[in-house]
């Protein structure tokens, strides 16, 4: 049976990922941090069947005594503060952790554990201010937030363990993924609770920022399945996964309403403390080499990923309500 440690196991991607590998027989480990209220929403429904571990990139001797006793075959590091406005807030505790962090686990993989895969968690805010449309394998980077900057750290970093040292280490740059398990500070889901709570009766209004970003908006569910089949290949590499169509947050805001019978302009104030220091306008992923060597395509198009996002937080709220 083969062994995965995936950090970041609360996360979105982390649970799906879980799911993903326990349905393919792995036995899945993973790392948890110690938080004053429970954390393990995302993988409650299949908590019994998980390894977990307290771990944090932060502490090298813990995840260093984790790689020693787990001997994984396959590393997926997903852990990262994530959240790009709150990096602008957070610069360095976002580039130590997102940056520094992939370094001191790469590191660690390199002196105790060497013969396994590893999968840096790798993000198309790297393309940030774009040099070319559609972004792909061979797009330059123009990072615009420190949480861009230290992936583009972390990115370098996977390509050269790969090269110096011989790892089977890839990089995945995943274009924004979604799902009704999505962070609710992200726009997406920000949206779908609003519409959930606002036809529940629960909230009135909904404060948001830019809605001209252009983003391409895919199904986590279907990006996990990604992650995995970059580990399978012979030969690690790094790999553009996106859906190849781009939307503007107005757009997922006008469906998203409407599937809830709602109008968003009755709804909607704008607030610029939303706004970011620099923005990244537009996104659009080139991912043919990824569905010709992976066999990967995403089975759900944007009308899907609102609408299942919309359903499942109208169901929530009306949950709350009751
Ligand atoms: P997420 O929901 O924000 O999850 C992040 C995970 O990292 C959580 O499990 C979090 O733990 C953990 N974490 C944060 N700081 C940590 C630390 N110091 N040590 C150990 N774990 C730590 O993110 P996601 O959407 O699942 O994304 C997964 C990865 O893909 C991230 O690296 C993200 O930057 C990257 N990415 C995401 C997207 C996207 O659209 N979702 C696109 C491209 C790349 P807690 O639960 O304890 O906070
Ligand atoms: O913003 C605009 C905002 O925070 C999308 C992360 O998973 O994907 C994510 O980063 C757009 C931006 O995602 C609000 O200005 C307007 O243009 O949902 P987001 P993101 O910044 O694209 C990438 C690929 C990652 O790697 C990251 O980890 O929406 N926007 N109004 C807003 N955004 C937020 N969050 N909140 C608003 O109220």
């Amino acid at each position: 049976m083969k062994k995965a440690l995936i950090t970041g196991i609360t996360g979105q991607d982390g649970s799906y990922l879980s799911e993903h590998l326990l349905n393919l027989g792995y036995e899945v480990h993973g790392t948890i941090r110690r938080a004053s209220s429970f954390n393990t929403g995302r993988i409650d429904h299949i908590i019994d069947r998980l390894h977990l571990h307290y771990g944090d990139l932060m502490d090298v001797t813990a995840m260093a005594q984790l790689l020693l006793k787990v001997k994984p075959d396959e590393i997926y590091n997903l852990a990262a503060q994530s959240h790009v406005r709150v990096s602008f807030d957070q610069p360095v505790y976002t580039g130590d952790v997102t940056g520094l962090g992939a370094l001191r686990l790469l590191e660690l993989v390199r002196t105790c554990a060497p013969e396994a895969r590893y999968y840096q968690a790798g993000s198309s805010e790297m393309f940030g201010k774009v040099l070319e449309t559609p972004q792909s394998i061979t797009t330059p980077f123009y990072p615009r937030s420190p949480y861009a900057c230290a992936k583009v750290f972390a990115h370098y970093s996977t390509v050269n363990y790969r090269e110096a040292y011989g790892l089977h280490a890839s990089n995945g740059i995943l274009f924004n993924h979604e799902s009704p398990r999505r962070g609710e500070t992200f726009v997406t889901r920000k949206i779908t609770r609003a519409v959930g709570r606002i036809r529940a009766g629960l909230q009135r209004r909904l404060s948001l920022g830019n809605l001209s970003a252009k983003r391409d908006w895919g199904f986590a569910g279907d990006y996990v399945r990604a992650m995995h089949a970059m580990l399978q290949q012979d030969k690690p590499g790094d790999f553009v996964i996106a859906t190849g169509e781009t939307w503007t947050v107005e757009q997922f805001l006008g469906r998203s309403f409407s599937y809830a019978g709602l109008n968003w302009r009755e709804h909607v104030d704008y607030d610029a403390r939303l706004e970011r220091p620099t923005e990244v306008d537009l996104l659009l992923g080139d991912s043919r080499p990824a569905r010709e060597k992976l066999g990967w395509k995403p089975n759900w198009d944007f009308y899907m990923l609102v609408d299942e996002m919309t359903k499942a937080d109208i169901l929530l709220a009306e949950r709350e309500a009751r």
